[in-house]
């Protein structure tokens, strides 16, 4: 399994509920590697980027109002197949249809304040973690247990 990188954001939701630590641990217990972290309150482009795709949906302007509604914990994590697996971690994009066990399944309800965002393909991630993060925000850095860790 590769090693890859992915962006995820707690959305205001999640700032306002108090959740970041409970997220953010959430990702360390699972043995993913913090690389990338910061709080900030999107601008209007950066969230219409950030929702590029989509655009034309019914939804849009209500979604980039509210990501742009308060602070936003960016994120970028690595490990092998963070991608995928942060997208489990996450759950479901409706909280209802989310596992429990999941950030969405146990902290959520409704599909617009559904908390956190993942990266949701390779691409993407790549796409995301530019548009949030500038090169020099981003730490490689080596655990210090690196040495007992074994390949996927
Ligand atoms: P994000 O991108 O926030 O991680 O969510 P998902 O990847 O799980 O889901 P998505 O891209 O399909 O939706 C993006 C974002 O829009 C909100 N949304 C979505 C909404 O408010 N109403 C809707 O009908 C849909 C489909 C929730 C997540």
């Amino acid at each position: 399994m590769a090693v890859e990188r992915t962006f995820i954001a707690i959305k205001p939701d999640g700032v306002q509920r108090g959740l970041v630590g409970e997220i953010l641990g959430r990702f360390e217990r699972k043995g993913f590697k913090l690389i990338g972290l910061k709080q900030l309150t999107p601008s209007r482009a950066l969230a219409e980027q950030h929702y590029g795709v989509h655009r034309e949906r019914p939804f849009f302007n209500g979604l980039v109002d509210f990501i742009t509604s308060g602070p936003v914990v960016a994120m970028v994590w690595e490990g092998d197949g963070v991608i995928a697996s942060a997208r489990q971690l996450i759950g479901a994009t409706k909280p209802l249809e989310a596992e429990p066990g999941t950030i969405r399944g146990d902290l959520a309800v409704n599909i617009g304040r559904n908390v956190i965002h993942g990266s949701d393909g390779a691409e993407t991630a790549q796409f995301e973690i530019g548009l949030w993060f500038q090169a020099a925000e981003l730490n490689d850095w080596l655990p210090s247990d690196q040495v007992w860790r074994v390949e996927a």
